[in-house]
């Protein structure tokens, strides 16, 4: 397993958080993501055998939000 903290920029409440959470945790390859609104970051557990990070930055801003570099 691998660790990345990513920015997630955008989010405004609890809900947000929620379902940043839930869109990374629905990723193959994902085992865990810790999603902070007041770091306006994720940290997610991953298997890089499986997905990459760019996938990962691709679904938080699939779902709303902004994930820059
Ligand atoms: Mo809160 Mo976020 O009312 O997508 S859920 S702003």
């Amino acid at each position: 397993m691998s660790e990345v903290t990513l920015k997630v920029e955008g989010m405004s409440c609890g809900g947000c958080v929620r379902n940043v959470t839930g869109v990374l945790t629905a990723l193959p390859g994902v085992e865990s993501a810790e999603v902070s609104l007041d770091q306006a970051s994720a940290t997610v557990r991953f298997d890089p055998a499986t997905i990459e990070v760019s996938a990962l930055r691709h679904a938080i801003e699939e779902a709303g939000f902004d994930s820059p570099a």
